[in-house]
């Protein structure tokens, strides 16, 4: 059809659609063409405008890419200034808070609006009939800086507003920031390039947007969501009364708004919506650091005013600091199951994230030099949701003659084999194998876990001490465990000893996808064992498969090829395994699924909130083998959302959007049928 059309419209035609999509992808959060759809449209319109030059305009979605790199940025004194926000640590000071409202505006039932605090950067955004004419930082809220070629770069963020009922010049606040996704890409990338990475997406979004290069920031990924206008003035001046309505109004003009927003009328109810967003702040998909609570009446707001530089009407209910200072007192080195060896951190202890924090993980020999961090350092340490707490930076300030080099072990610190580090690899790793009785203790661990074997009874401590007193060396030794050597432990009777020899006379009946999960091959999830049982269905067509023939199966890449095919040319493996199918460990003949017999073929799921009786990767992973695609987000092309406990914005956008909803217990009844 673009053929017969002249360039002139079909460059408007491109124009149009492009904005539809990026409306539909950063304000309704619901994309509806694949993002390689969106590159060939993008192409086409580059195409056409380097063909005609005089098409191109400035508010044209190819102009994303950034210009000439400026030598300084000019100052911008904001024709309101950017206040800030007064804090809140605990529920007394939102008490207060709501009673000094209900003290000066009288209304029955008080009205907030609530949405997360992004940890992003403040900025204002200037538009005269439409147009993205400015953008600014905020500065020290009187005067800030001129930004507004790095602000374009920003996808998020219209050129033009939708529609024709906007104000002719209004100025809408909010927040840049960097999404976690993008934040770890480019710290990948920083990490390859032997560069510094950011310490968090804060500081890479301050980084991005403060760019002379405007080129630089079009390729960081950052986004933006509005919080709120400034002046608003001319036709069409007049917004709605609410703080919440005005943000829906910016939604129609094509301003993307946090999804999280919520209107609610009461104390209690601004207090559990914190709560809820604290629950789920490590699976939102951006840094908040609390929430930000306003009175929704722009009128209520007027009778508050300010204090100093900030207003009545709005608070930042703060949530418990991620990062802390404190001391590194001694590092150890711990042995995993796979042999790498990590460094742990021992700290003087510190009250971080809600907990009280006093080990943290310092990865590998790599992650130790890039922080140049050594025993006695005063250090920054974050503890961001459940994840593991990590050094982030070392306060060299502070640093004094005390301290001392971090020694990485030449020989492993339990079995004293040689630490071997393979080129290209982070990780050191010990070199005995099922030698070391760490490797061989994790090894076993994992052997006996839900998931592999499953043997009842046989748990961490009890394979610490079957270990140490030498009654077994490889997992297959547990299936020679006898009565008379187990009453030999501490702690085990007659009734336990019995008990566990069940379990583990039961755990010979196993499934061929079990199986391979349970020899604990480098990079081999349940998912994946899964997938290598259904492509080869035995265990002899596995163990000699090639590399090559390897990389033909769903989810195996080259470098899981490889540990496979590498595991079963090791003959201390191949004995464990020999040893295993001698005790008896037996398997029914895998029954292959035709692609017809894949139930959910062609389905997109998505998994949301809290799964109480069976882990995530569990349920993605039985979903998966079923035939459906597991996806992180919910569209219009999602099939069904599993809703866990305390679902949040999915589960409303699934209902929004009509798409079949299950809870756990209906997960459970589905995978059953399947069984
Ligand atoms: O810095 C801020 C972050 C988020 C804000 C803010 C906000 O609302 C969600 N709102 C106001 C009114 C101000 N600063 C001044």
């Amino acid at each position: 059809m673009s053929q017969t059309l002249s360039p002139n419209v079909r460059v408007t035609q491109l124009t149009e659609q492009l904005n539809e999509y990026n409306y539909q992808y950063y304000v309704l959060d619901n994309p509806t063409v694949p993002d390689a759809e969106y590159d060939r449209l993008i192409r086409e319109l580059q195409q056409l405008e380097s063909e005609h030059p005089e098409l191109t305009s400035p508010q044209s979605p190819t102009q994303r890419v950034g210009g000439e790199a400026l030598t300084a940025f000019s100052q911008i004194t904001h024709l309101k200034p950017m206040l800030s926000l007064d804090n809140a640590f605990d529920d007394d000071e939102m008490q207060d808070f709501v009673r000094k409202i209900s003290e000066k505006v009288v209304s029955k039932t008080q009205a907030y609006c609530c949405e997360p605090k992004l940890d992003g950067l403040a900025v204002s955004l200037l538009y005269e009939q439409g147009q993205l004419v400015r953008a600014a930082t905020r500065g020290d809220g009187l005067v800030g800086e001129d930004i507004t070629v790095n602000v374009k770069t920003i996808a998020a963020i219209p050129l033009t507003l939708r529609g024709n009922d906007f104000p002719d010049q209004i100025e809408i606040r909010g927040e840049v920031f960097m999404p976690f996704a993008n934040f770890d890409k480019l710290n990948q990338r920083a990490l390859e390039n032997n560069e510094k990475p950011f310490a968090n997406p804060r500081n890479a979004a301050a980084g991005s947007l403060r760019q002379l290069d405007s080129k630089i920031t079009a390729q960081r990924g950052l986004s933006f969501y509005a919080y709120s206008t400034g002046v608003v003035n001319g036709e069409r001046a007049a917004m709605a009364n609410s703080h919440f309505e005005q943000l829906q109004q910016l939604k129609m003009w094509g301003v993307p708004v946090c999804p999280e927003i919520q209107q609610v009328d009461s104390l209690e109810k601004m207090i559990a919506y914190y709560q809820d967003i604290l629950t789920r702040r490590a699976s939102l998909p951006y840094e908040i650091d609390g929430v930000v609570n306003k009175l929704d009446s722009i009128e209520g707001q007027q009778t508050m005013g300010f204090v100093a530089k900030a207003p009545r009407w709005a608070i930042a209910y703060k949530f418990p600091a991620q990062e802390e200072l404190t001391q590194l007192l001694d590092v150890e080195f711990q042995v995993g199951r796979t042999g790498a060896i990590t460094p742990v951190a021992r700290l003087a202890p510190v009250f971080v994230g809600g907990v009280t924090v006093s080990n943290a993980t310092l990865h590998n020999r790599d992650e130790i030099e890039r922080l140049g961090v050594k025993i006695g350092d005063h250090v920054v340490i974050r503890r961001a949701g459940d994840v593991i707490p990590q050094i982030v930076s070392v306060v060299m300030a502070k640093r004094d003659e005390s301290v001392t080099n971090i020694e990485f072990p030449e020989r492993c610190p339990v079995c004293d084999s040689e630490v071997e580090r393979i080129e290209g690899e982070a990780v050191a790793r010990c070199s005995g194998g099922l030698f070391c009785a760490a490797q061989r203790k994790e090894a076993i661990k994992h052997f006996s876990s839900r998931k592999a074997l499953d043997i009842d009874g046989l748990g961490d401590k009890l394979v610490d001490q079957l270990v140490d007193a030498e009654l077994i060396q490889t997992p297959a030794d547990i299936f020679s465990l006898d009565k008379e050597r187990l009453l030999t432990l501490e702690r085990m009777g007659e009734k336990k000893a019995d008990k566990l020899l069940n379990a583990v006379e039961q755990a010979k009946h196993t499934t061929f996808a079990k199986f391979l999960y349970c020899l604990g091959i480098r990079e081999v999830g349940e998912a994946t064992a899964a997938n290598l049982s259904q492509h080869y269905q035995t265990l002899d067509k596995v163990a000699t498969a090639s590399t090559e023939s390897l990389q033909r199966v769903d989810d195996v890449g080259e470098i899981v090829a490889k540990h496979i095919f590498y595991f079963f040319k090791q003959s201390h493996n191949q004995e464990v395994v020999d040893a295993l199918l001698g005790a008896g460990v037996n398997w029914a003949e895998v029954h292959q699924r035709s692609e017809d017999e894949l139930p959910l073929k062609g389905q997109t799921w998505v998994i949301t909130g809290t799964l109480n009786q069976m882990k995530r990767d569990e349920a993605k992973a039985k979903i998966a083998q079923l035939g459906a695609k597991v996806a992180g987000s919910v569209s219009k092309n999602t099939t069904t959302l599993v809703a866990g406990e305390k679902a949040g914005s999915k589960l409303t956008k699934a209902q929004d959007l009509g798409v079949n909803v299950l809870d756990e217990t209906g997960l459970i009844e589905l995978l059953t049928q399947y069984e």
